[in-house]
């Protein structure tokens, strides 16, 4: 309740802000792609964690004005970025429930694309397990909707939901993100190793692309390697940064 007004008049005062988390392949040694995250600068608190105002946002509904500001923003700056001579960067877009059961969504996701001329197999939308298997009818609908643009299907915190392996293959994913959880204890658990191990040979068995999230240390990225799970994601490469700093950091021509 605290921020409910304040969380109205955001959008119209400009203060929300991404932030980029790359996205590398150790095949490649290079990032290849970015996920959105979005920051909320409060006038008076500072930087708002998304864990307190995503929830606050999607129980307002403004989650859907919000989740539009986020996909327009991520993908015009990708298309600076391109346009800077790095043109097969991707951007990863996270969805919320209330947008990707929105009527509209398909036609924004197009405009967006058509605005910028941005490849659409370059854009990545996020969908969690729980998300997908809400209505699943509707889901697969709308999914089926979206690919035809041509965009990437992602399924976030993969591992923590409650998607059937039998439901899984009915969606047109492209990409399975492992939950952070289970690749923080990596090398010291035994069921997290096998579970995430599974997840690598399932997603490979289905033709899906798998990444790793929350890697943190060389050691669990040697891991993933060695079992040719090449994609990650996690402070081990970077945090989410300003686009300047991604820029300066991860976007230089020499
Ligand atoms: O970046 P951080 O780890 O603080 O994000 C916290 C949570 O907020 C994550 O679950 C993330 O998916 C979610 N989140 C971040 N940005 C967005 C966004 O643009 N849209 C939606 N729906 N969720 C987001
Ligand atoms: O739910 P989703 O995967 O979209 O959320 C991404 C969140 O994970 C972001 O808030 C981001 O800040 C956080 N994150 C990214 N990399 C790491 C990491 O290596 N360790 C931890 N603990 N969190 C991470
Ligand atoms: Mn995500
Ligand atoms: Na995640």
């Amino acid at each position: 309740v605290k921020y409910e007004n304040a969380l109205y008049r955001a959008l119209e005062r400009d203060e929300f802000t991404l932030y980029y988390q790359p996205q590398v392949d150790l095949c490649k040694h290079r990032m290849v792609g970015v996920e959105a995250l979005i920051r909320w600068n409060h006038p008076e608190e500072g930087l708002v964690s998304p864990d307190i105002f995503i929830p606050l946002a999607e129980q307002t509904g403004l989650i859907v004005p919000i989740g539009e500001w986020v996909l327009r923003e991520a993908v015009s700056q990708l298309k600076k970025w391109h346009d800077k001579g790095f043109d097969d960067l991707c951007m990863a877009v996270n969805l919320s429930a209330a947008q990707f059961e929105q009527g509209s969504l398909h036609r924004i996701v197009k405009q967006v694309l058509a605005e910028t001329g941005i490849r659409p197999e370059l854009l990545h939308l996020e969908l969690t397990e729980n998300q997908i298997m809400r209505n699943t009818d509707l889901a697969i609908s709308t999914m089926n909707k979206l690919k035809e643009l041509g965009v990437h299907l992602d399924i976030d915190d993969f591992g923590t939901g409650y998607s059937s392996l039998g439901y899984l293959q009915r969606f047109p994913l492209t990409t399975l993100k492992i939950d952070r959880t289970f690749i923080r204890d990596i090398l010291l658990d035994e069921d997290d190793r096998a579970l995430t191990d599974t997840i690598i040979t399932m997603a490979k068995n289905m033709g899906l692309e798998v990444i790793a999230e929350g890697v943190e240390t060389e050691e669990q990225a040697d891991y993933l390697a060695s079992r040719e799970c090449t994609m990650m994601q996690g402070y081990f490469f970077s945090p989410p940064v300003p686009a300047r700093k991604l820029e300066k950091d991860f976007l230089t021509n020499d």
